[in-house]
């Protein structure tokens, strides 16, 4: 009898310790939408088919062309991205075009239809600075977060600047007038000092109140439809750093890094350098119940023929991200791509990279859920 109890309880245990481990498909925000439930249990459940491929402003424009829903991944491979990049900055001075020159009614249009196709959509933001009036790479002043947050000098301005970005999240419905989820990712790699909210920009409390109001002030908007995702620069060599200026469990949905390649020859360390920032984070998202990603990532121009099956696919093939995504394909810088295009010299291997079972495009999702 008691090595009966003995068993039970052991067993009781060990389900315990795995359920503990294994992912909860849920977001944090109590008041979380149904959609926003939805979304999140998407994220959990394709990493067990694979990673899901992303594209920065895939339909807006492309390498050398602007116009609503041509893709240059759907025009190389058949295929549309499983996720979907947009960029809000210039939306909190009132702009009808994004920085890059995108108009919001277009990315308004754009969220709605990846909805509606099944993809997922993921919103950054390159927000202008609101002390010095300059753009989010103004870092000649260490005063801007302290002075936006309550009690500051600009805290109205900075207000008025959610105010913006809010009324745009709100008109993002669905046919049946609920709110779209989507993945919001603000205040990006931190952990380098490029921004005006980066590392040598700020206090570590000023960064997390920063983030802390921001989702607040969302929340008591009722924007409960968004995921939350905290991603630093790839420059952190331990846990301690990657979380040095984590906001918290109760805000963060999703953990991720950027990092790109910046040379051929520098093709062996940006496997090992994303294969080491992955190993960091894939035990914090397991202890945290979170999900990890990828949040950027690519090589400019893609001057390697096979970096898709060989550096990329490397790199990220033994973790457990939900997806990866690649940054945008400018429509009016001829260099400044990240993605291939037909005729492209990767072209021919991004199919290839396609074509494994476990990376994912839209068609893939749609069909193993
Ligand atoms: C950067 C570059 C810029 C762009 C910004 C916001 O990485 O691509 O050209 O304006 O992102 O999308």
């Amino acid at each position: 009898m008691k090595s009966f109890i003995t068993s039970i309880l052991m067993l009781l245990a060990i389900t315990a310790c795995n359920s503990k481990s294994s992912l909860q498909p849920s977001p944090v925000n109590p008041n979380a939408t149904k959609e926003a439930v939805d979304l999140y249990q998407k994220l959990v459940t394709q990493i067990n088919n694979g990673i899901m491929f992303g594209h920065q402003d895939d339909i807006v424009y492309g390498h050398s062309w602007k116009t609503d829903g041509v893709s240059d991944i759907k025009q190389t491979s058949n295929d549309f991205p499983a996720v979907f990049g947009w960029e809000l900055g210039d939306l909190e001075l009132g702009n009808a075009y994004s920085l890059d020159s995108v108009a919001f009614t277009e990315i308004e249009e754009g969220m709605k239809w990846v909805y509606k196709e099944g993809g997922i959509n993921t919103v950054s933001w390159h927000v202008n600075n609101p002390l010095t009036g300059g753009n989010s790479w103004d870092v000649s002043s260490k005063e801007v977060v302290a002075s936006i947050l309550p009690n500051g000098e600009k805290h109205e301005n900075f207000i008025e600047m959610l105010d913006k970005v809010s009324d745009f999240f709100m008109t993002l419905k669905d046919e049946n007038g609920n709110l779209i989820p989507f993945i919001f990712r603000p205040y990006h790699e931190h952990t380098g000092s490029w921004f005006w909210w980066g590392q040598d920009l700020c206090s570590t409390d000023d960064y997390i109140s920063l983030w802390r109001f921001t989702v607040n002030y969302f929340n008591a908007k009722g924007l409960n439809n968004i995921l939350y995702a905290y991603s630093a620069a790839g420059n952190f060599s331990s846990s301690a750093e990657f979380l040095e200026r984590y906001p918290g469990d109760d805000l963060i949905d999703i953990i991720g890094v950027d990092i790109y390649q910046t040379s051929i020859e520098g093709k062996e360390n940006y496997i090992t350098s994303t294969q080491n920032l992955l190993n960091i984070l894939t035990p914090i998202a397991k202890e945290k119940n979170k999900v990890s990603i990828l949040a950027e990532t690519g090589f400019e121009s893609i001057p390697d023929s096979t970096w898709w099956t060989e550096t990329l696919w490397t790199a990220i093939k033994d973790y457990p991200i939900s997806y990866v995504l690649l940054w945008r394909n400018a429509h009016d810088q001829p260099n400044h791509y990240y993605a291939p295009f037909p005729g492209q010299i990767s072209a021919d291997d991004f199919v290839a990279f396609k074509n494994q079972e476990k990376v994912l495009f839209l068609s893939d999702i749609k069909r193993k859920k």
